[in-house]
């Protein structure tokens, strides 16, 4: 794929040279008995980073967000979340396939669902309802342009939870783009929730892996739950390694790819047929609209670029590492091209 420029996603990033070497050295045992050193150094420096007690390294951040689901969740009880949220839309139903929690959704198209929203989908103490016991909520918003939520608003969705005896799960998949956009540390976006997820291996560019993270007692419940739909991993360590990378390395130059997001923006609103707010892409998300957008795709991977649909009208393109100045330049060209069909 390399003569490609590709935008589908920040998940296509390859590891670092400095991965790729700390994985070939990574002192390694078996994790289930908890006996991986670089695992436990990796759980400890997500722990620390994310300003929670205890973190868990699981495979996706689809398995991090249906431990997390399994953890807090009994069957039976209900889950709130966000109509345009990931788990409800690409997680394959985990939540009520595998956990046996109905999902029920309130509207979210700007990011954060409306507190007045929330609170009435809660229920009532009623013989006939089940118990809403979990709100996810997602941050930076993915499906909404990776908008960034700021610790204000966030923080009185989850006192609205709490103030109703539910529980706040983060999907964080990419919580360190929103912490670098809205100007915070990650730990004051995490600290009113009960769990966090956040993921390795989009901008940070570690091949594989998330962490899960929150109280001892929420983790030490939840390692189980990863054992039992088939999350214990053995030597992983050598994955764990170019975590530890990923954290260390890679966390500062997200605002290269936030640039890059900007100036892709600012670009395509100058392309007639194109229609998109630039003032809206505050991270390395971008989503546009265009009138035929199966067919612009078609044409634009032609051209040597690939994004990927994102329904209705919508075409989406995430910058990442690897992607340079000169490839936002050159996207740009070629989707004028696409667009003047020269
Ligand atoms: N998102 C992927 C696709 O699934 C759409 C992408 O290309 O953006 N939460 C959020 C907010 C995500 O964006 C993703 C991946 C996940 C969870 C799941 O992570 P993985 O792919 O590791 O299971």
């Amino acid at each position: 794929m390399n003569e490609f420029i590709d935008l589908r996603s920040d998940t296509v990033t390859l590891p670092t040279p400095a991965m790729r070497q700390a994985m070939y050295q990574a002192e390694l045992g078996d994790d289930v008995f908890g006996e991986d050193p670089t695992v436990n150094r990796l759980e400890a420096l997500a722990a620390e980073m994310m300003g929670q007690e205890a973190a868990l390294f699981v495979v996706s951040g689809t398995m991090g967000n249906l431990v997390a689901i399994l953890t807090h969740c009994q069957r039976g009880d209900e889950a709130l979340m966000g109509d345009e949220c990931h788990t409800f839309h690409y997680e394959v139903g985990g939540a009520s396939a595998l956990c046996g929690v109905p999902v029920r959704t309130v509207p979210n198209g700007s990011g954060l669902p409306a507190l007045p929203a929330i609170e009435a989908a809660i229920r009532p103490d009623d013989m006939h309802m089940p118990p809403t016991r979990l709100l996810c909520l997602e941050n930076t918003h993915n499906r909404c342009g990776g908008t960034a939520i700021g610790p204000g608003p966030f923080c009185a969705a989850c006192d609205l939870a709490h103030r109703h005896g539910v529980v706040v799960h983060l999907d964080g998949a990419r919580i360190f783009n929103a912490a670098l956009a809205v100007g915070c540390d990650v730990r004051e976006l995490v600290a009113p929730t009960d769990s966090v997820m956040f993921c390795l291996s989009k901008g940070l560019a570690a091949p594989v892996g998330s962490l899960l993270a929150g109280s001892a007692d929420f983790i030490a419940r939840a390692r189980k739950n990863r054992k039992m739909v088939g999350g214990g991993m053995r030597q992983a360590g050598v994955l764990a390694a170019a975590g530890i990378v990923a954290l260390t390395d890679m966390v500062d130059r997200l605002a290269e790819d936030h640039e890059h997001a900007r100036l892709l923006a600012q670009g395509l609103a100058d392309v007639p047929g194109v229609t998109i707010d630039p003032a809206r892409v505050q991270t390395n998300i971008v989503i546009f609209e265009v009138a035929d957008p199966l067919g612009f795709l078609d044409r634009l991977q032609a051209g040597g670029v690939l994004g990927i649909y994102f329904g209705g009208q919508r075409v989406r393109l995430v910058t990442h590492y690897g992607i340079t100045r000169a490839d936002v330049d050159a996207a740009l060209a070629a989707v004028g091209r696409v667009m003047r069909g020269t």
